[in-house]
């Protein structure tokens, strides 16, 4: 890859073993456009998913298969999503022309030997991926899952989740379908331990939309670090989780390294992830100054602009004041074991028990920074009802709020509807369901400021979590969820004046009219799939609001 220039050398002193790559500049970002679910019946894809008839997908694409690796080296990856040894780890055997996709699917996943011997151990069964970057037009580009059968076919990209066949594909939505149809949970979640003064670790699934800060709450490093509190990662991406014996959501994260957003990230935002990313690791569509360091916006929290002579990430001399020198969809790949809050459990086959989920979004207006769901079922229904505004992750407008359920809109491998229901029987089949929260970190002033610090000081936050789990922390009955009493959450020391601490937790009679009706709006698309719960819960919120001052 040095030779042909696919990869682009870093400075081995600063970080050892670590490799650029510049994408091409059509392909910077997963394609949600390109993307289909392939069921025999169009409404088992559901109205939140492209759609193809498996036999013409076959067909229409397998056509631009026709010759695409002539020329090239073809690879094949066994790969394992899960922890080994575990009954619940999938194997998934990856066929690729891109050495780019081999060396980031050998971090992100387990490859080669321990995948084989579970495959031993298996009996033979694996999930096949069969993937091309082709002529990357994408005109020609289609990423297609085919659930019924477990298979993927994804040509015309290499870029991150339309690519690395284990992440997005695999683990979320062919994973997904399976949860669904043999009594397990594939999410969008990372999963963190928040461990007390005592010692006592409680685990935490959150679930927010790709580039919303998942990463940075994982690696969360705490500033009350003196006082014993402390955040371990499990991981920052996907959640695969079942009821255990004990009657309690046990949740393993099938993937083994982090393909973060770069952007952003600094010894401030993330120490965590910059240890992470400080060797062995592959950087895509970054700058690279003249001493051969990577560089992004936000990578020196003092500096705003790259040194002279900075190469961006198009391959140009960069030019201040002239666009982002990264890419704001840049990439870092590591390997988990580097990052230095791991949690010691992230190997256990058996997964970590699972207290409380944290849905979140990226909103300016309207969520208030957390609230609690009265229960379960109204607690799905805030998880389905989720709305962010879109980032660069995906291709497309940034910015504009679109509903997300359980951030999951892009990622889930069937109708939403039966998903929505799959997750109200999961809450039957608990006897210990998590407590579900809604957190809201990037909400705004009317000057555009954010009102929240965020980042490491999103602990406190997790704080009146774990009170209200343990059943210690105060909150008064809101329209839309229980919401922290004036001095539930501990402030000290942020310097929030009163009136943003009010802002904080404001809820807008007005803001959450249009809320509820672009919910409505959304969920009559799912028509008799969309289970009677969730009207209830909407027709009960509507009451609410209406109640609202
Ligand atoms: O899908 S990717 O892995 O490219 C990144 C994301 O959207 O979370
Ligand atoms: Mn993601």
């Amino acid at each position: 890859m040095l030779r042909d220039g696919s990869f682009i050398s870093i400075n081995e002193k600063a970080y050892p073993n670590s490799y650029l790559h510049r994408s091409n500049p059509n392909d910077v970002a997963r394609t949600e456009g390109l993307t289909y679910i392939c069921t025999t019946r169009r409404e088992d894809a559901g109205p939140n998913n492209n759609w193809m008839d498996p036999t013409e997908a076959k067909e229409r694409v397998g056509k631009l298969f026709d010759g695409c690796m002539q020329g090239r080296t073809m690879y094949v990856i066994p790969y394992l999503m899960g922890v080994p040894g575990s009954p619940h780890a999938k194997v998934g055997i990856e066929v690729t022309d891109s050495p780019y996709v081999v060396a980031n699917m050998r971090i992100m996943t387990r490859m080669g030997a321990v995948a084989m011997d579970a495959l031993k151990a298996n009996g033979g069964e694996f999930i096949p991926g069969l993937h091309s970057i082709g002529d990357l037009d994408p005109k020609r580009r289609f990423i297609l899952h085919f659930p019924e059968e477990q298979l993927i076919w994804s040509i015309g990209s290499g870029y991150g989740g339309n690519a690395l066949l284990g992440k997005k594909c695999l683990s979320l939505r062919l994973a997904s379908w399976m949860g669904w149809k043999d009594g397990w949970m594939a999410e969008h979640m990372l999963i963190l331990g928040l461990q007390d003064p005592d010692g006592n670790v409680t685990y935490m699934g959150g679930a927010f939309p790709s580039a919303c800060g998942k990463t940075n709450l994982a690696m969360l490093v705490s500033p009350l670090a003196d006082q014993g509190w402390k955040v371990w990662t499990v991981g920052d991406d996907i959640a695969w989780m079942r009821i255990g014996e004990d009657g309690r959501l046990w949740a393993v994260n099938p993937e083994n390294g982090f393909f973060g957003v770069a952007p952003g990230t600094n010894v401030e935002t993330n120490p965590n992830a910059i240890a992470s990313l400080s060797r062995n690791s592959i950087f895509t569509n970054v700058a690279r100054t003249p001493d051969g360091l990577p560089w992004w916006e936000g990578i020196d929290p003092k500096q705003k602009t790259p040194p002279a002579g900075t190469i961006d990430w198009l391959g140009r001399t960069y030019e201040p004041g002239k666009g982002h020198a990264a890419h704001p969809n840049s990439r870092f790949t590591s390997p988990a074991s580097q990052c230095p809050s791991i949690s010691p459990h992230r190997e256990d086959p058996q997964g970590v028990p699972i207290d409380a989920f944290i849905f979140g979004g990226r909103r300016a207006r309207v969520a208030p920074l957390v609230y609690q769901a009265f229960n379960w079922q109204h607690g799905v229904f805030v998880g389905a009802g989720m709305g962010s505004e879109t980032t660069a992750a995906a291709t497309g407008t940034v910015g504009v709020t679109r509903r997300d359920p359980m951030a999951m809109l892009p990622f889930c491998g069937y109708n939403m509807g039966d998903y929505f229901g799959h997750w109200l029987n999961m809450g039957k089949k608990l006897t210990n369901p998590p407590a579900i929260f809604h957190v809201n970190w990037f909400r705004k002033d009317a000057d555009g400021k954010f009102l929240w610090p965020g980042f490491g000081q999103n602990i406190r936050v997790l704080m009146w979590m774990l009170g209200r789990i343990r059943g210690t922390a105060e909150a008064r009955e809101s329209a839309v969820g229980y919401i922290p009493t004036a001095d539930a959450i501990d402030l000290d020391g942020l310097g929030l004046s009163p009136e943003t601490v009010e802002q904080l937790f404001a809820l807008d009679k007005h803001d959450w009219e249009h809320e509820w009706a672009s919910q409505g709006e959304f969920f009559q698309q799912f028509g008799d799939h969309l289970p009677a719960a969730m009207t209830e819960e909407h027709n009960a919120l509507k009451s609410r609001i209406s109640d609202m001052k």
